[in-house]
């Protein structure tokens, strides 16, 4: 190759890459050109929004007539700033290793919701081992630390007590009447657990409170604030989104075996307990299902599956009480009672009423049913991905016993105590 050429190809390759590098740098000049131009309408916008006095606290104002629950907006200014809760409290979850899936769904929306803020731990309990691929996964969803329990057999399996045949004749006439889960033993057990023993638990004895989770359940809003410490602070003890009629199949004799307790035991019964909230048969405006019932009983519990409340109720000597006494009839295992309406009957007949908290706020859903706040200004303010009218949308429809609630336990929010 002659001198020349290869100086004009060396002259071409510096062109080239001249080029190259000049429509690099356009580009990149380019861009910052285009944010710089952004950021100046970002600025114009505040600036016109300051002018037109945007107040958000003002477009939202509590209407005469409002349901809100706080008169203060909950917004929340610093929403990605962790502040430790401090709380003596935790997170709980009675879950099987094959609902790891399920278990991290709720754990995601509870952590994005609440828990990332907070940090609180979370404590899983099994009838079994947890296994590795369980503890992994979980341990990385949390935002908290993790815990894992192995429920004692005693706390968990039938007692000793329970006659066979009456209890295999109790699983065949339930299963023929096709009553829910009236044909697993492994509910049984689990209801039973749930209502008398999860408190006792090793792990959780370390606790005060605590805040019970299940697998595919979903938090519609953001909370803004510790659920725990609006607890302490207006002593409160028992806290509940939804509450709905049981069936009757499940629990023919529970609302009996409960009076024939209270009447044995006349000194563990509340002077203030909310014995009308389980009693009051009047029609309401939303009440268009006819209760044939065989006691006084009207079948309204709070759903269990969400539950924050103190367990130095559970741990107390009437609760203590109750639920033995229950147990010895044999009642989860000759029949099919739920620990939903074991805990309000509880609740209801040993707790001060004014410890019981509805949390209109908190948006939630667990299958078929949901809360969404009724609220519009709380439903912008705490983000709510939901439909306050949808069919899902229990507190007024027909099979909720929420208004009946509100006229036992008053229509009475957070903000009538000045909290918020
Ligand atoms: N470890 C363990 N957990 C259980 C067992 N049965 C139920 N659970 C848990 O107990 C809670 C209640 O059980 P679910 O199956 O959700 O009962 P439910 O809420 O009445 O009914 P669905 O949610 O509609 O199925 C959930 O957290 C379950 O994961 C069991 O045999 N072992
Ligand atoms: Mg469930």
């Amino acid at each position: 190759m002659r001198l020349f050429q290869k100086v004009w190809i060396v002259i071409t390759c510096i062109l080239a890459l001249l080029l190259q590098t000049t429509s690099f740098f356009k580009e990149k000049l380019n861009s910052v050109i285009y944010e710089r131009e952004l950021y100046t309408n970002y600025l114009s916008i505040i600036k016109d929004t300051k002018q037109f006095h945007y107040d958000p606290e003002l477009k939202f104002r509590a209407k005469p007539a409002t349901n809100s629950y706080s008169q203060k907006l909950l917004l929340d200014a610093n929403r990605d700033v962790i502040t430790p809760g401090k709380e003596n409290a935790t997170i709980v979850m009675l879950v099987r290793n094959w609902e790891l899936d399920q278990a991290l769904q709720s754990m995601r929306s509870l952590e994005d919701r609440f828990n990332k803020k907070y940090r609180y731990p979370w404590t899983f309990l099994n009838d079994v081992p947890f296994d590795e691929e369980f503890i992994e996964a979980t341990t990385l969803m949390a935002s908290g630390t993790t815990e894992y329990g192995l429920i004692p057999s005693e706390d968990w399996d039938r007692p000793s007590w329970i006659n066979e045949t009456e209890f295999e004749q109790s699983i065949k006439e339930m299963t023929e009447n096709k009553v829910l889960y009236g044909d697993s033993k492994s509910y049984r057990n689990m209801c039973r657990f749930n209502s008398g023993f999860f408190f006792k638990q090793k792990l959780l004895q370390k606790y005060e409170w605590y805040f019970r989770v299940e697998p595919s359940v979903e938090y519609y809003c953001d909370f803004n604030y510790d659920p725990f410490e609006v607890m302490r602070l207006n002593k409160k003890k028992y806290g509940f989104i939804i509450s709905i009629h049981e069936y009757e199949e499940t629990i023919p004799t529970l609302y009996d075996t409960v009076m024939d307790f209270i009447e044995e035991n006349p000194q563990y019964l509340h002077p203030n307990n909310s014995m009308d909230f389980i009693t009051d048969m009047d029609s309401l405006s939303n009440m268009h299902i006819r209760l044939d019932l065989s006691n006084d009983y009207n079948l309204c519990h709070y759903w269990s599956n969400f539950e924050i409340g103190n367990m130095d109720f559970f741990r107390s000597e009437p609760y203590q009480k109750f639920f033995e006494y229950l147990d010895k009839k044999g009642g989860f295992y000759y029949e099919r009672w739920g620990d939903a309406p074991v805990h309000t009957l509880g609740v209801t007949l040993l707790m001060d009423k004014s410890e019981i908290h509805y949390f209109e706020d908190i948006g939630y859903f667990h299958a078929p049913f949901g809360n969404c706040p009724s609220s519009n200004a709380l439903r912008l303010t705490k983000r709510c991905v939901c439909d306050a009218d949808a069919e899902s949308t229990i507190d007024i429809e027909e099979h909720s016993c929420l208004p009946r609630w509100w006229k036992v336990g008053g229509k009475t929010f957070l903000k009538d105590k000045g909290v918020f």
